[in-house]
């Protein structure tokens, strides 16, 4: 049988909508709004001849699939590829790319080496990391809010939370965008991202042993759950890959999103800066309103349905989390940025049994940065066009000029 991105060929329902795009085309990834409304104003679950895939991105469907790890497992990839027919470009995750029982147990683990209790010995240095940093950005007069701000704070604080012995920036974040790139189609951005990943995989496959981490981090945490018998040492190597990979690029995402959109709604900074009580529900309405992880996909590991029509074993479904957070039918006036939305229920760090199990210290260092600059900054001002860059999973700025005024 002949494979379509790494998948078996797919003949769906004649009842399911053909959407004829192609959503990891550049200017898709680079302005995804037409592509969201599109596909949801197509039908609950529709049709993408490109890929030969099925898509959601109505809110309730994509949560519902996202939700229902029985039917739409995780262990056959969360990309284009199905593992069970085409071997992955690295050994699968056993906490993302596993399915229950084995997951429980990883996840059990990473839950415990990530729970608010350990994310709250972590804050003390976050603080005094995002002080350090913002003091030195208002002396410039004009700073890169992706390479100054928001790499330059997760590659600080979070290799030290992990126990790290070897730093390097560069690594870490390209690593992130290597792994993110991965779940999308055979394209030019996988193909750059597979001619680096044997050099940057090997860089963090040996970062991730344990004399390369302090006795004190995160890292050591989940060896110690090694000790405990909990996990193999080696399963514990796995799981700090797990950090590495999905610990980086989510967070300098998260932070130069948030000064995206702080910097083009100067009336939200104010509302911020005014009520410090809003911090927390300002980064879960940057959350929802550009929905870093935009996209992951689910395989039917049986013949299922969504919304009703039939959903053969072995369809790869597209949950296009980008475009739930943005369902008018959810949100009403998804279009506008509120920092006082609190929008309960968005799908950035997904949901049911697989939900982000680093959302404490994402939303930690957030709060961090955000605090700080609430109490050292006056106004965040465009200095230059925001420059996106596209990759197949991720909805991240490339370069965003900005001046930072003093309060
Ligand atoms: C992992 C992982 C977890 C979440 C996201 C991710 C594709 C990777 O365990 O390696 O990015």
């Amino acid at each position: 049988m002949t494979l379509i991105e790494g998948h078996r060929p797919l003949t769906p329902d004649a009842s399911i909508p053909v959407l004829d795009v192609d959503p990891y085309a550049l200017d898709v990834l680079l302005d995804p709004e037409p592509f969201y409304s599109a596909l949801r104003d197509a039908g609950p679950v529709v049709y993408i001849p490109r890929y030969q895939v099925l898509a959601v991105g109505r809110y309730d469907e994509t949560r519902q699939t996202f939700s229902d790890h029985e039917n739409f497992v995780s262990s056959r990839g969360v990309g284009l590829n199905d593992f069970k027919l085409e071997k992955p470009w690295r050994a699968p995750s056993i906490i993302l790319e596993v399915d229950p029982p084995d997951h429980t147990r990883t996840r059990k683990v990473m839950s415990k080496a990530l729970s608010p209790k350990v994310v709250r010995t972590m804050m003390d240095d976050f603080i005094a990391t995002a002080e350090a940093l913002v003091d030195r950005l208002l002396e410039q007069s004009e700073i890169d809010g992706v390479a100054d701000l928001a790499e330059a704070f997760p590659t600080t604080v979070f290799p030290k939370a992990v126990g790290m012995k070897d730093v390097s920036p560069r690594h870490l974040v390209d690593y992130g965008a290597i792994v993110f790139n991965a779940v999308g189609p055979d394209n030019d951005l996988r193909r750059h991202a597979m001619a680096r990943a044997p050099e940057v995989a090997a860089w963090i496959t040996a970062a991730c042993a344990r004399d390369r981490l302090t006795d004190d981090g995160i890292g050591a945490l989940v060896y110690q759950a090694a000790d405990a018998g909990e996990i193999t040492p080696e399963e514990a190597a796995m799981l700090v890959r797990s950090f590495l990979s999905a610990g980086v690029d989510t967070t300098v995402t998260g932070i130069g999103n948030a000064m995206w959109c702080l910097s083009r709604n100067p009336d939200q900074w104010e509302a911020l800066k005014a009520d410090t009580s809003l911090i927390r529900p300002c980064f879960e309405e940057v959350l929802r309103y550009t929905s870093p992880v935009h996209t992951f996909l689910r395989t039917a590991n049986l013949d299922t349905q969504i919304a009703g029509h039939p959903v053969p074993e072995g369809a790869k479904v597209m949950c296009v989390l980008g475009a739930a957070n943005m369902d008018p039918a959810k949100w009403g006036d998804p279009q506008a940025f509120r920092v006082d939305r609190k929008p309960t229920g968005h799908m950035a760090f997904g949901a049911g049994i697989h939900g982000c199990v680093g959302q404490n210290i994402a939303r930690g260092e957030l709060e961090a940065v955000l605090s700080v600059m609430a109490r050292k900054v006056a106004r965040i001002e465009p200095a230059g066009d925001a420059v996106w860059r596209p990759n197949n999973a991720i909805r991240a700025l490339d370069r965003l000029p900005l001046k930072l005024i003093p309060n």
